[in-house]
């Protein structure tokens, strides 16, 4: 198809500063070696792989701002400033970029990247962040201090969160053009300020209730309607720990394998995503390379695996 003539470009980030545990750093060369691009490869997309960004040095990013809120945002800071430029550089060269985690504060950079690319572009930005969590957090409000559950609240504009990107050009992602999908751990200040800022949470409630199919072909359609285009931020603890345990929180009650190929067949025929992160995949607690297996064939069937053959489906 006509969509595969854009290339695909891989970059790896392995951060783990973001997070409470060390080990997802490792997370980039453990989906090459589940051959996530080789699979690509065979479903006929062309794919560069344009290894891994290396971090900067961002001593000045709001040590006053951040004292005693916070877990190391210098050195997030130093990890997501390059990886923002070199997001958009990839975009802007007519790839379509895979973001391979990492924590989720590398979300911070990759989405940061790609979201000056559409703007330049006259495209308004969707973002689906397939998680557990809600990563809504502000240094104020976060019970941890983790900055991993802080990336989306960044993304939104969150004015505490600003000296992360200082002096580098930003742009905010429009709340109300952001869906969080499969939450079933929300912080209580984190939940208020979900609600003031308008953004879409599918709780595993409501998945439970209507199914995957209908909550999702209803925020494609949104973004359709509006000629959007959609950034995939897939956390591995969108899925249930049984399926992958390679993850440094698990939560139950997470996505099935069933639900989370039919969330990736569905973004696959809507023909609107324009890039994807892989996040939050932990090899030193993973067994046997189960869960970097299951991401690798997630990510094949985001990009067209599919068992037969099938006339794409409108999602309207
Ligand atoms: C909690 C916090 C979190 C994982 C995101 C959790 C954040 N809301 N944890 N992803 N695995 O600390 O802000
Ligand atoms: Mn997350
Ligand atoms: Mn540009
Ligand atoms: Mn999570």
């Amino acid at each position: 198809t006509d969509r595969k003539a854009t290339p695909i470009g891989i970059l790896g980030v392995p951060l783990e500063a973001g997070t409470g545990r060390r080990g997802a750093s490792m997370g980039p060369q453990a989906l090459r070696v589940a051959e996530l691009p080789e699979r690509l490869e065979a479903l006929g997309w062309r794919v560069t792989d344009f290894g891994d960004v290396a971090p900067i040095a961002a001593g000045d990013v709001g040590r006053l701002e951040f004292e005693g809120k916070t877990y190391l945002p210098e050195t997030v800071a130093g990890w997501v400033r390059p990886l923002a430029r070199k997001a958009h550089e990839v975009a802007a060269s007519g790839h379509l970029p895979i973001f391979l985690g990492g924590d989720h504060s590398l979300s911070m950079g990759s989405v940061m990247g790609v979201a000056r690319h559409w703007r330049e572009k006259g495209r308004p930005l969707f973002v689906l962040w397939l998680d557990a969590h809600a990563d809504f957090n502000t240094p104020s409000i976060s019970p941890s201090g983790n900055m991993h559950g802080m990336s989306l609240a960044l993304l939104a504009g969150e004015k505490e969160l600003a000296p992360v990107f200082a002096g580098e050009p930003t742009v905010a992602v429009d709340p109300a053009r952001m869906c969080i999908f499969g939450a079933r751990s929300i912080d209580p200040g984190e939940r208020e300020l979900l609600k003031a800022r308008g953004v879409t949470v599918i709780d595993m409630r409501q998945i439970d209730e209507h199914g995957v199919s209908v909550l999702m072909r209803r925020f494609l359609e949104r973004v359709q309607a509006e000629d959007g285009v959609l950034h995939v931020s897939l956390d591995v603890d969108f899925l249930d720990p049984s399926i992958a345990p390679g993850v440094g929180t698990t939560v139950p009650g997470g996505a099935t394998y069933r639900e989370a190929h039919l969330v990736m067949e569905m973004l696959e025929d809507s023909g609107l995503v324009g890039s994807l992160d892989v996040v939050e995949l932990n090899p030193f607690l993973d067994e046997r390379g189960r869960s970097a297996t299951v991401l690798a064939e997630l990510v094949a069937s985001l990009f067209g695996q599919e068992v037969m053959d099938r006339p794409t489906q409108a999602f309207s």
